[in-house]
């Protein structure tokens, strides 16, 4: 079958948490200076094909992203962060469907992983990697799966703060929620029906956890990073910039017994 190809187009605004702080001494922030600045950013492309042009629900799909710089000649250095040489994360459109995968480094400047997407719709597919000597940086490409999308589910901000997952009480906090500023968050996990701590949560791809941060629009990708990676809980905290007012929908990702469990918040940014 034909493959399709898409360019992955800079997605409107690479973006990057990284404002100056006075912070540096936390280990999070080790890799802020690795983190690409917009021109080295805009010399690398981001070739995404999928196995086919006509991606079905629910069907294994292959996903090959082949990484090149601006005239073409491929890139096959990567640094590894959080354990992964490539960090994927597929969202639907709406932003309730969310996956977080790791393709598989082939060599020859190729990232390739089988997933599924599961109903029809449209996906953002957002690859996250650090050629050598560039830094990290992410492309994101848009992608259509057959078929008539379910109704999208609104976005909207939580009145609270604070979730149950997997018998798991999460709540968020900021010290401070504005746009444009270096803020912290703080995720607080409790046993949802003993209300005691958890205190034993495990390093999830090196870390206390792993947050992804996207606008509502699904196109503006945050880069997080923890405050102290070696934290067990109850807290994990984290270190991110809003780069505009407005909707962003906030997923946190943790491990405890060797299971990971992903808790989703949603919040206006002022
Ligand atoms: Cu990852």
């Amino acid at each position: 079958m034909k493959k399709l190809a898409f360019t992955i187009v800079m997605m409107a605004a690479m973006l990057t948490a990284c404002g100056k702080s006075s912070h540096d001494q936390h280990s999070g922030h080790k890799d802020m200076a690795a983190v690409a600045g917009q021109s080295q950013a805009d010399s690398v492309k981001a070739i995404l094909k999928l196995s086919t042009d006509k991606p079905e629900p629910a069907q294994d799909t292959k996903i090959t992203v082949q990484i090149q710089d601006k005239d073409g000649k491929p890139i096959d250095n990567f640094d590894v962060k959080h354990e992964k040489k490539m960090h994927m994360i597929i969202v639907s459109k709406d932003l309730s469907f969310f996956n977080h995968i790791h393709p598989e480094y082939d060599g020859k400047s190729q990232f390739t992983i089988t997933t599924r997407f599961p109903s029809a719709g449209q996906y953002n597919i957002i690859s996250d990697f650090a050629p050598t000597g560039i830094g990290a940086l992410s492309k994101s490409q848009w992608i259509s799966v057959q078929g008539t999308a379910p109704a999208a589910k609104p976005i909207e901000p939580d009145a609270e703060l604070a979730k149950t997952v997997d018998g798991k009480e999460v709540s968020l906090s900021f010290d401070q929620l504005k746009a444009n500023t270096e803020l912290s968050l703080t995720f607080t996990i409790k046993d949802a029906q003993s209300k005691e701590p958890i205190t034993d949560l495990q390093p999830y791809l090196g870390a206390v956890g792993h947050v992804v941060i996207l606008n509502q629009e699904g196109e503006e990708y945050l880069h997080v990073h923890p405050t102290d990676e070696q934290a067990s809980g109850p807290d994990a905290a984290f270190m991110t910039s809003f780069p505009h007012s407005g909707i962003y929908k906030i997923w946190g990702q943790f491990q405890r017994d060797g299971h990971v469990f992903t808790v989703p918040f949603v919040v206006n940014v002022p």
